[in-house]
């Protein structure tokens, strides 16, 4: 993918879309006012009038047009969208219908100039007064009519715009380790303990569910790492179309998961059903690494531990109560996100580097107080 112009949520850069009874109400209020009176005193009484009255109608039109550029202009560039947000603008609303009522709402702008050239026009064909006011309230009639009709389109953009902006801020170019695993395994916890400061929960303001991003900066390389409730916890079968498409959105972010199991008694779903998910996950994440993560050792018998050993192989065993196993978990970590950043062309590109070797391999000289 070649970079993109906006990094995090590219929809928190609109500002304020007004509805079309304010856009209007602005417009013949700012009307009203006088335009300036200089170089006139050798006019006669009608061109005067003239004057006033095409100045009231080019500053209705230009006030409508500002404003509906304004909302256009206000807008991604679609082509600059990463395809998450995408993802979710489609789950939200419709990323089709917002790009035809912005091709409607410029077009609407165009028809008013249009209409202004038109009626100032009229305006210089006659020479009685009353004609000319009628020629402006026609105009103003026409503008109100074309601004209203846009009314429900804009309504559905302050709609849609206001959900689109809860969704987190996510720096694409951030490696991003995605935590899943059953209910109540710890997976908010464990997000909470790695990362620096607290985690942002946000939302996908589809449904009820949250996402909760942390972050945490292996040396000079800033890692997001999200937690999902709700969306990762449970097999996919069982899950509906939303919630399905969420799934894809995360996709869009993952490099590297984290899938965490409970054998206490703790645990909410059996672990069969939990060696089935991680299957779900590993399906649909195929190009995010998986690591795997025993949590709560420090309520578990040893033979409890040893079976583990068997039925997971290669994992980690953490106690994020007791804070045991953590720092061989973070290096294993970082050496993923060391490769990751080497092997994927997004992030080479974006950091523009080589990681020596050297650097790499040093992780035993480091100190990982958490
Ligand atoms: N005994 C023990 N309890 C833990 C450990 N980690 C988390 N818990 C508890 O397990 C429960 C669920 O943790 P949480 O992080 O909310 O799990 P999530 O539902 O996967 O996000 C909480 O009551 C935690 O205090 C652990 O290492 N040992
Ligand atoms: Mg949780």
């Amino acid at each position: 993918m070649s970079k993109l112009r906006y990094s995090g949520n590219p929809f928190r850069r609109i500002k304020y879309i007004p509805p079309t009874k304010e856009i209007l109400e602005n417009a013949f209020q700012k009307a009203k006012k006088p335009r300036s009176r200089k170089k006139r005193k050798r006019l006669s009484r009608e061109e005067k009038i003239a004057i006033d009255e095409g100045d009231k109608i080019s500053t209705i039109a230009q006030e409508i047009i500002d404003k509906f550029s304004n909302i256009v202009n206000q807008f991604p560039w679609i082509y600059d969208i990463h395809p998450f947000y995408i993802e979710i603008c489609d789950l939200i609303g419709s990323v089709d219908k917002i790009k035809r009522i912005l091709g409607r709402v410029d077009g609407i702008a165009n028809q008013i100039r249009e209409i202004e050239r038109e009626q100032i026009a009229k305006l210089h064909q006659t020479d009685h007064p009353l004609d000319m006011a009628q020629i402006r309230r026609e105009a103003s009639g026409r503008f109100s009519s074309l601004v209203r009709k846009a009314g429900g389109d804009i309504k559905y953009l302050i709609r849609t715009v206001k959900k689109l902006k809860t969704i987190p801020d996510f720096d694409i170019y951030s490696p991003t380790i995605v935590v899943a695993g059953a209910p109540n395994v710890g997976k908010s916890s464990l997000v909470k303990e790695i990362s620096s400061g607290s985690p942002e929960v946000g939302e996908y303001p589809f449904t009820t569910k949250e996402i909760i991003f942390g972050h945490r900066d292996f040396r000079f390389i800033k890692v997001q790492i999200v937690d999902t409730p709700g969306l990762l916890d449970r097999p996919f079968k069982e899950r509906n179309l939303i919630e399905r498409q969420s799934i894809a959105s995360i996709k869009y972010i993952a490099d590297l998961i984290v899938f965490m199991f409970d054998m206490s008694s703790d645990t909410t779903i059996t672990l069969d059903e939990q060696i089935h998910l991680l299957e779900d996950i590993r399906k649909e994440f195929l190009n995010a690494p998986t690591i795997k993560v025993l949590n709560k050792i420090d309520i578990l018998s040893e033979k409890d531990r040893v079976n583990a050993q068997k039925l997971f192989e290669e994992h980690f065993q953490i106690s994020l109560k007791d804070k045991k196993g953590l720092e061989q978990l973070i290096i294993e970590l970082e050496k993923n996100i060391n490769q990751i950043i080497k092997e994927e062309e997004k992030f080479r590109e974006f950091f523009n580097l080589t990681i020596a070797d050297e650097f790499i391999s040093k992780e035993e000289e480091i100190n990982y107080d958490i």
